[in-house]
């Protein structure tokens, strides 16, 4: 990738999107397109057929997708697949049909089977069952990484995927029902401290085993795989360290000064029961996390907290 390339950003508006276009120009990279949801609709083929073909970009980055927590995927696994998977085929797809050189397509450690080995290489994929919260998103995901792979050794185009563990930073989404766990469980503790509430109701059993990358750290990877004259077909991008969600919720809890008590709601799902993915792939290339769990969430809190006073919260 060179710095006079145009460089199409799918997903511009979403934490990931927003994520790498603040990487790129601060990288150097100045040539980058976007498009809001109303000015091109990802899931309509003809529609991003005229985009590439008008505007002829020399890469694109698929951070495009419709997204959520445990709750928001279990309720609509249906809306996950079509959506993302429209999303995978018209994207990928068009760029190749109208002769995009480069692509980057982005997913989720969840396309990994539910008891995978851990931590997770990536030839775990499809060697047994998904977990189901998910399944409707990890299915699409397949397809485009799938997609990918198949149109790089059929016609020779660079490209490839990237599947990062549990993001979250700076433009992620608060909302209560729909969101991931870090953000939400800022947002519980923040609002039960300001309301004095005697307890914090999380869900599930607080076990499960979770990692979590910064968007930032996430977006310096893409460049870095982008950057790559070869680089492998699928890469896992994480942290490398996984912590419980009860653990998550008690650093929360400290760094909110929330002192509410926290209760586990056992009716919600747990999800899968640990997915840490084996970086081992991406290190061993020359790129590894910079900002660690306690620092991260400490610059996430204060964000939230300008968000909600200015009333620019995402939800
Ligand atoms: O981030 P999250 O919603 O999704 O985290 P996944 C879910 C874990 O946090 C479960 C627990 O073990 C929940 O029981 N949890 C506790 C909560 N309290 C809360 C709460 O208030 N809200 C939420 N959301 N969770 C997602 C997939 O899986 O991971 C996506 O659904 C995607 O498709 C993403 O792959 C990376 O980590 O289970």
């Amino acid at each position: 990738m060179n710095k006079t390339d145009k460089i199409f950003v799918a997903g511009h508006r979403g934490m990931v999107g927003s994520a790498c276009v603040r990487a790129l120009k601060a990288a150097g990279y100045e040539n980058v397109v976007v498009r809001t949801h109303q000015e091109l609709d990802l899931l309509d083929p003809k529609a991003v057929r005229e985009f590439y073909e008008a505007e002829r970009p020399d890469v694109a980055i698929i951070a495009a997708a419709r997204v959520g927590g445990i709750g928001a995927n279990s309720a609509a696994n249906s809306l996950f697949l079509y959506e993302n998977e429209m999303i995978a085929m018209n994207t990928v797809w068009q760029a190749a049909e109208a002769g995009v050189k480069r692509l980057l397509f982005l997913g989720s450690t969840c396309i990994y089977p539910r008891l995978a080995p851990q931590p997770i290489p990536e030839d775990a994929l499809l060697t047994s069952a998904l977990e189901k919260t998910n399944e409707g998103y990890a299915l699409a995901k397949i397809s485009g990484l799938k997609l990918c792979e198949f149109l790089r050794r059929e016609r020779g185009l660079c490209y490839h995927s990237l599947m990062p563990t549990n993001l979250y930073g700076t433009g992620d989404n608060y909302d209560i029902e729909h969101g991931h766990v870090l953000p939400t469980l800022i947002r519980k503790f923040e609002t039960a401290r300001m309301e004095h509430a005697p307890t914090v109701s999380l869900w599930g059993s607080g076990s499960p085993l979770r990692e979590f990358l910064h968007v930032d750290d996430l977006a310096a990877a893409c460049l870095f795989v982008l950057e790559m004259e070869n680089p492998p077909d699928l890469v896992n991008c994480g942290s490398g360290r996984e912590v419980t969600i009860r653990q998550l919720a008690e650093m929360i809890q400290e760094m909110t000064g929330c002192k509410s008590i926290i209760t586990w709601d056992r009716t919600k799902p747990d999800g899968t029961p640990r997915k840490l993915c084996d970086t081992s792939l991406i290190r061993s290339l020359g790129w590894s996390p910079k900002i660690d769990l306690a620092t991260g969430l400490r610059r996430t809190v204060d964000e939230y907290r300008v968000a909600l006073a200015t009333g620019n919260i995402r939800l």
